[in-house]
């Protein structure tokens, strides 16, 4: 009888060129010398993914075997980046890959270029529970990772005349190597419909949902590969497909047009990304799309426990499940309904184990950004849940009145449902009753979150809350985006740094050694060099060879101030231009953006606009090309990032103090070796603490000051009249200077500031350019300059996702006691 692989295909340069050739030839159906350069991507991914199945078989057996309490992280986004690189890191493939490609004749790179890189989220958010899942494997946690298999992701991001224009994802179409499709498992999910009572075999009084139609999920998994651990987690995302008895419910009624509309309405609820990340929209399919992912994933979870002939009573034994977000909290009323009215629990049962199963991690702190759901639009798709939370709002309600009698001002602020504008479900609120704990993603964060955001629920429980700050993973983020650095501190400090980040403190000592700090500037200029033939070849941008790399990379949002940045760069104009500065005394600078604005954000899309307005005229205008430059490469996505990071000298980490709920690109500059300015802000806080005053450029009002400052009345002209550096900058963006005469174009932006200017760019204008003075002066010295880089990395080493990971385990996870 045939045995299941042990090992995958033999680890030489012959035996990798024939499983390739294999895939091409026997999988593919193609010949080497007639096949396209798509056909040979396809096959090396194939190729690289069959030595990591042997290791994803045994992972997957080992827990199997050995039931633990696993982690379910439930994210409606994973911003995975590219996975080849990644594979070939994972199982140390990549010097064997390159010459068994070589071998054939092939150009390695140019295959690697090919992929397009799974966009399925928008920012932060969803790179993190990327890092996460990266971290779980490599430190072999039992975890699984949920979530929605978009057709298209993050939209491509083009300019025409310098305005954004979004081109749909299509990371599908050239096939999709990474992934393996599991039809045969899938699981229906039901909507709409109504609920009703009645008596049971027992004589038990229930209800019942009756629901109007249905779709089913279709179970997509991925290789979630540990750094050369031997282990293969797994992440499934899920589908969309109209389910068979509804189509052929339609099909037999002969209304054939209807049965296929009917099929493609289905199909619509896995189609695409919702591109806002901040400021969510009540719309009908974003809530499908929520409900559809985690029900698929809490009746996988619970199959695969019932297998067991595990005791549903007893589930926390066996999961926690972590909501990214209120994105997925619709699961705790699902959890609810499946223990009850599938396996038959009473209520208190049920809620006894849900409320041990759910732990919730919150990522804002923008009241605007709060998820709520109009309870017309929840009854109507989902009428047995909404009973559902509305008894576990009355349950909770009634100990909010126990704990505080008589403060019913209390009790309507604390409810799952909102009364006002409209009646509505308070995600956050629904996901703090039920959780067993509730997160914040820095320190300064959750401390905002407990005091500022949901200081109720911590009056009642303030054990519930806590802190897990954010982390990246050091194998993407540095051993793959920056092999140069990576091979310079292995060189220094010896191997195994990449799952023990901290050990990055051992090159504190070498800040001062000659040899290693001429090293690792040559190395950063490396990285420079790399960036500038990129940015000609992807962009057509030249930029000059010299010259402080100054870098703002993040989606477009008025709290994270691009337009502060802006302002420093007319203001550096303006001073050269009217030769206000000798242009001796002008530190040369190449400014990088890099951004994407919601499609229906005005303000944002403006504010791309008017960047790229100034870039080129700047540009153009030779009094001051030789001195600065501004590039605004087009889609900024993961891929881009592992390129850029690296090159940079100048992390820009600028949103107002206590809007930026953590920030991870400012942790993956800070351990790439740029320095950072910064606010007092989200994770800035502890990355200052870190690496030390003398190695960041703090500026800005902290959040005290800033909410001292809105409770007075902001009035931003007031800065604008006394403040002539700024007027200066101001007037110059007004004059219509950079937009081509016309002062129009730039009004929106300029108004704005002016009249609202809601995140207090003017406020901190002046402390902003006191800070970029500072910079000047600090990059001048370069000796100091790359010690002080050198000290960013050695003490960054906190924020790898695997010290994450750990806080979550010991605080939330697995606690002890
Ligand atoms: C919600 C409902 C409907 C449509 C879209 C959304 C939606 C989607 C994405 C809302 C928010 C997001 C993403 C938020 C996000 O990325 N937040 C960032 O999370 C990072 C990881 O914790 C933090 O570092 C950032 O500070 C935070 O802004």
């Amino acid at each position: 009888r045939a045995t299941e692989p042990v090992v995958g295909p033999e680890r030489t340069v012959d035996g990798f060129a024939k499983a390739f050739l294999d895939e091409l030839n026997f999988e593919a159906g193609v010949a080497l010398k007639r096949s396209t350069t798509t056909d040979q991507y396809l096959a090396l991914a194939r190729t690289i993914r069959g030595y990591l199945m042997a290791d994803w078989l045994r992972t997957a057996e080992r827990r199997r075997q050995n039931p633990t309490k696993m982690v379910g992280y439930l994210s409606a986004e994973y911003l995975l980046g590219r996975q080849m690189g990644n594979s070939l890191l994972a199982t140390d493939l990549g010097d064997i890959a390159e010459q068994a490609m070589t071998s054939l004749g092939l150009d390695f790179n140019l295959l690697r270029a090919q992929e397009i890189e799974p966009g399925l989220g928008n920012g932060g958010l969803g790179r993190l529970a990327a890092c996460f899942i990266d971290s779980l494997a490599s430190m072999d946690v039992p975890s699984i990772g949920y979530g929605i298999r978009y057709e298209y992701g993050i939209f491509r991001q083009t300019f025409e005349e310098g305005r954004q224009v979004e081109v749909p994802d299509a990371w599908l179409s050239l096939g999709a190597p990474w992934e393996f499709p599991h039809p045969d498992r899938a699981v229906q999910v039901n909507f709409g419909g109504t609920t009703e009572q009645y008596i049971d075999g027992d004589g038990r009084t229930r209800r019942r949902w009756l629901p109007a139609w249905n779709v089913q999920g279709i179970p997509y998994h991925y290789m979630v590969p540990g750094y050369q651990n031997g282990v293969v987690n797994t992440l499934r995302l899920w589908s969309a497909r109209a389910t068979q008895e509804f189509d052929l419910k339609i099909f037999n009624s002969g209304d054939y047009a209807e049965a296929v509309r009917a099929q493609t309405f289905a199909e619509n609820i896995s189609k695409v990304l919702y591109p806002e990340d901040s400021t969510p929209q009540g719309r009908e399919l974003r809530l499908q799309q929520q409900y559809f992912f985690v029900a698929c994933s809490l009746k996988d979870f619970i199959d695969r426990t019932l297998e067991e002939d595990f005791d549903l009573t007893r589930l926390d034994e066996r999961i926690i499940f972590q909501l990214n977000d209120t994105h997925p909290v619709i699961a705790i009323p699902e959890m609810m309904r499946l223990l009850m009215d599938e396996h038959d629990m009473e209520w208190a049962a049920a809620w006894e184990v849900t409320r041990k199963c759910f732990a919730y991690t919150c990522h804002t702190l923008l009241p605007e950004a709060l998820e709520v759901w109009p309870v017309e639009l929840m009854t109507r798709l989902l009428p047995r849940h909404m009973e559902i939370i509305y008894r576990i709002n009355e349950e909770f309600l009634d100990t909010v009145r126990e704990a505080f009698p008589g403060d019913e001002l209390r009790v309507r602020r604390m409810s799952v449902i909102q009364e006002h504008p409209e009646r509505a479900v308070r995600m956050a609120n629904l996901a703090t009753v039920a959780g067993v704990k509730v997160n914040g993603v820095a320190a300064l964060h959750s401390e905002l979150l407990r005091d500022k955001l949901l200081p109720d629920f911590a009056a009642l429980w303030p054990n519930k809350f806590t802190n897990v700050t954010n982390g990246v993973t050091p194998r993407r983020f540095i051993r793959l985006a920056n092999q140069q650095l990576s091979t310079l501190i292995t060189d220094t400090i010896g191997p195994g740094w990449e799952t023990d980040l901290e050990r990055l403190r051992e090159l504190e000592p070498y800040a001062d050694d000659a040899a290693f700090t001429e090293s690792f500037r040559q190395v950063k200029q490396a990285n420079k060099d790399r960036l500038r033939s990129i940015l000609s070849q992807r962009d057509g941008i030249e930029l000059p060879e010299h010259a402080m790399l100054d870098v703002m990379v993040k989606r477009l949002h008025e709290y994270k101030r691009q337009t502060l940045k802006l302002l420093h760069i007319v203001s550096m104009y303006d001073d050269i231009t009217s030769g206000r500065v000798r242009r001796e005394d002008v530190v040369p600078r190449t400014f990088v953006f890099g951004a994407k604005a919601a499609p229906g954000y005005f303000m944002a899309k403006e504010i791309i606009f008017l960047i790229n307005s100034v870039a080129k005229t700047i540009a153009q205008d030779p009094r001051v090309t030789d001195l600065m430059a501004v590039a605004f490469p087009a889609n900024y996505n993961v891929t881009l990032a592992n390129k850029l990071i690296p090159a940079a000298d100048l992390s820009e980490q600028i949103s107002l103090a206590g809007k930026e709920a953590s920030g991870t690109g400012n942790m993956k500059f800070a351990l790439n070796g740029a320095l950072t300015i910064g606010t007092d802000d989200g994770a800035n806080v502890e990355i200052r603490e870190l690496v030390g005053d003398e190695n960041f450029f703090l500026f800005g009002m902290l959040e005290p000051e800033v909410a001292a400052l809105a409770d007075r009345g902001y009035t931003p002209s007031s800065f604008y009249e006394s403040n002539p550096a700024l007027k200066r900058a101001i007037d110059l963006l007004a004059s219509g200077h950079f937009t081509g005469g016309d002062r129009s174009l730039a009004a929106p932006v300029v108004d704005d500031l002016l009249y609202k200017d809601r995140f207090m760019a003017l406020a901190d204008f002046q402390s902003y350019l006191d800070a970029q003075a500072r910079v000047d002066a600090a990059y001048r010295d370069v000796d100091g300059w790359t010690r002080s880089a050198v000290l960013n990395v050695a003490r960054s080493g906190f924020f790898s996702s695997d010290r994450s990971m750990r806080d979550y385990l010991d605080r939330i996870w697995m606690p002890k006691s």
